[in-house]
């Protein structure tokens, strides 16, 4: 989480970027009904919503994606894609007001405007944050701290930082701003100001609320550099380069944002709230020889960040990353080698500004193919007089984006195997959230300092990351059930094994959402979606297996006003019948949202959900504790979970997949 100065400075590139390129961007024509908006599509959505209202804040633009029936006769004949709806949904302030509109982009008009008069406000703008940090420099209270600090104003830059809710009936729509020090360093976040507090009102946007509690040490500039232009020798350890040379060339195709490779073809969708997008997920049946459904819909549904430091600097720190500052408004532009190989394929997309102008962003997404591992081998050593040694080399594609959302880069992949399976996989890098302390030494205290000292006068805040990933599993068809089954252990006691015990396993279908409500713990199980429609030859149930991530559950009690909000990593699998309005796990106004649009609501209506269409949720979390290595910048942490074919086809379905070394030496 959260600051502005590095969107800003994006921002700014970005328009660098697009008045240089302006000739060579043609925009991309929509060809696919879930291809994100467009450029045209963006200025028709500007241009009808400023005819009818004279000064408008677009916080939200994104594709109203068509029912699903719709989009699965599309894509099953084909038509001319001139026969799916194409809508655009738009939350807006206007007036001070949130609005919920939604435009058909072809009539060219509105089909409905109402006005959102519930809890919570909607996903921060880029630019009215961009307007928010620059008040402390002309608020003489400000001035004048900085000043008692002996710090130079010149050298001080601000962040916004959503404000959280703690339990008032009403509030405006605010932020807070932390300040820092940019003096001798890009690494503005490791030199907080800390004893401030001050709060903008965004729709006056002016400082309603300011205090200077106490004054604790800037922390030096020394050794938080990470830029390699400003690092001095040795350098070290040493990597030696990896060939990522395809002399055959990339084994996949992107067609504007569908993308096929091996046995699987999906689209890759884009959102500025959500991100990437990944749909219609299928793959090809070498044995029944056709595309089979695994994923119609998987994208992250929001990422909760509470941190654990109660006073009153950092006590309101528990932000909801994808909706208060938006995914996709925080995707940044991948590096070309560094951050994707050499064999990598960008795709480009159009984000939007806060009056509505679409707004280019490069390399968005990379799509590249990896040698992994093995994927399967054997050496057979007991037939006399033979010796079989067989193995075959995993090459898996990935589809990669980095959403950076002030301090953090989140390193987001789908990672897609020849063997049937998802691996979509979180990776953290970027700076910690620090606090300034004068304390230099641990021993120089007892007290709790509610992190770790990773450096002198630097405090890393103990804090939570929360994914939910919205998992629209569509196993061979869209009716499925979910299923629960346990390990046990059973003890025989009538002598009729040697053995005293064995396990077994006890499935169960989970009926109501409450069923499906999973916090994985010590007890074994699999975890399962089917379909109860469709069996292998011998009678097995297709499905697909969830190996989740290591679970971490959270620690607030559940009373607490960010676990209202977040209340949707109260367990860590959540099954809800398909829903197009439930997209959003902690709500979709979630800017001080009171927790009561969350998925922990809705599934208190405890659905049936067996042989329906189904969603799955999962929570991937990570408690972090951090450590010294974490500082200046830390080394990538990273956690996966697998969606694994389970019966789902008859055989081993790479049993005949040809290792890349072997299609080389295979003469034609
Ligand atoms: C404050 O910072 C500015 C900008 O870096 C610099 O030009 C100026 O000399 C500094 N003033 C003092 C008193 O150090
Ligand atoms: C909201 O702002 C108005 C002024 O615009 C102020 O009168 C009111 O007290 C504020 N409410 C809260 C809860 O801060
Ligand atoms: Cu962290």
């Amino acid at each position: 989480m959260a600051s502005t100065t590095i969107k800003f400075a994006l921002f700014s590139t970005l328009t660098i970027f697009s008045l240089q390129t302006v000739v060579s961007v043609t925009p991309l024509p929509f060809q696919h009904p879930l291809d994100p908006l467009n450029k045209e599509e963006y200025l028709i959505v500007q241009k009808i919503v400023l005819h009818k209202y004279p000064k408008v804040a677009f916080h939200y633009i994104g594709l109203d994606d068509p029912e699903k029936d719709v989009i699965l006769k599309w894509e099953s004949f084909k038509p001319n894609v001139i026969t799916v709806p194409r809508k655009a949904f738009v939350i807006a302030i206007i007036n001070s007001k949130s609005h919920e509109i939604l435009i058909d982009l072809r009539l060219k008009n509105i089909v409905y405007d109402t006005i959102y008069t519930g809890n919570g406000f909607p996903t921060l703008s880029v630019d009215e944050q961009s307007v928010a940090i620059e008040l402390p420099f002309k608020y003489s209270p400000f001035i004048a701290s900085v000043k008692k600090r002996g710090l130079n104003i010149s050298e001080v830059v601000c962040s916004t930082f959503s404000v959280g809710w703690f339990g008032e009936e009403k509030s405006n729509r605010t932020a807070r701003l932390d300040c820092f020090m940019k003096e001798s360093t890009v690494n503005i976040y490791v030199r907080p100001i800390s004893g401030i507090a001050i709060v903008v009102d965004l729709e006056l946007m002016k400082i309603v609320e300011y205090h200077d509690r106490n004054i604790e040490t800037v922390p030096t500039s020394d050794n938080t550099e990470y830029q390699l232009s400003k690092q001095s020798p040795p350098f070290g350890p040493k990597q030696h380069s990896l060939a990522s040379h395809q002399p055959q060339g990339p084994g996949f195709q992107i067609n504007g944002y569908s993308v096929s490779w091996a046995n699987w073809k999906f689209h890759i969708g884009f959102d500025v709230r959500a991100g990437v997008i990944i749909s219609l997920a299928s793959t090809y049946d070498l044995e029944k020889h056709k595309f089979r459904r695994v994923l119609y819909k998987g994208y992250i549904s929001e990422l909760f960040v509470p941190y654990q430091d109660p006073s009153d600097e950092f006590y309101y720190k528990t932000f909801f990353d994808a909706g208060e500052f938006g995914f996709g408004l925080s995707t940044v532009s991948l590096i070309p080698n560094r951050d994707c190989p050499p064999n990598a394929q960008f795709i480009d997309t159009y984000i939007h500004s806060a009056d509505g102008t679409p707004i280019p962003l490069k390399n968005v997404v990379c799509v590249f193919e990896q040698y992994n591992s093995i994927m399967w081998r054997h050496t057979e050593t007991g037939i006399p007089n033979q010796f079989i040694e067989e193995s075959r080399t995993e090459v898996n594609l990935i589809v990669r984006s980095v959403v950076t959302v002030g301090n953090y880069d989140n390193v987001i992949d789908w990672e897609f195997k020849a063997s049937g399976s998802i691996k979509p996989a979180i990776a953290l890098s970027g700076i910690l959230e620090v606090k300034g302390t004068n304390i230099k030494h641990k021993d120089e205290t007892k007290e709790d300092l509610h992190g770790t000292l990773v450096s002198e006068n630097t405090i890393g805040i103990y804090h939570d990351h929360f994914y939910i990933y919205y998992l629209d599993l569509d196993i061979d068809g869209t009716h499925n059930s979910f299923e629960k089954t346990s390990l046990k252990t059973v003890r025989i006691s009538d002598g009729s094994s040697k053995r005293k015990s064995y396990w077994t396993t006890e499935t169960q279908i989970a009926k109501t959402e409450s069923d499906a409500k999973i916090s994985i713990g010590l007890a074994p199980g699999e975890l399962a979606i089917v379909n109860p429609n469709k069996k292998t030859a011998i009678g097995n149930e297709v499905g697909y297996r969830l190996i989740p991530a290591i679970p971490a559950h959270p620690l607030l009690v559940e009373d607490d006003y960010p676990q209202i909000r977040g209340a949707f990593t109260n367990y860590n699998v959540w099954v809800t019948p398909y829903n197009r309005i439930e997209k959003w796990a902690g709500g979709l106004f979630v800017d001080q949202s009171h927790g009561d649009d969350t998925l922990a609501i809705w599934t208190k209506k405890n659905r049936d959900i067996v042989n329906k269409d189904i969603v799955l949720w999962h929570v991937v979390g990570i408690h972090h504790v951090p450590a010294q290595e974490d500082f200046p910048i830390m080394p990538l942490l990273s956690t996966a979970f697998e969606l694994r074919p389970t019966n789902f086809f008859d055989r081993n379905p790479v049993l005949k997949t040809l290792s890349p070394r072997d299609v080389v030496a295979c003469p034609k």
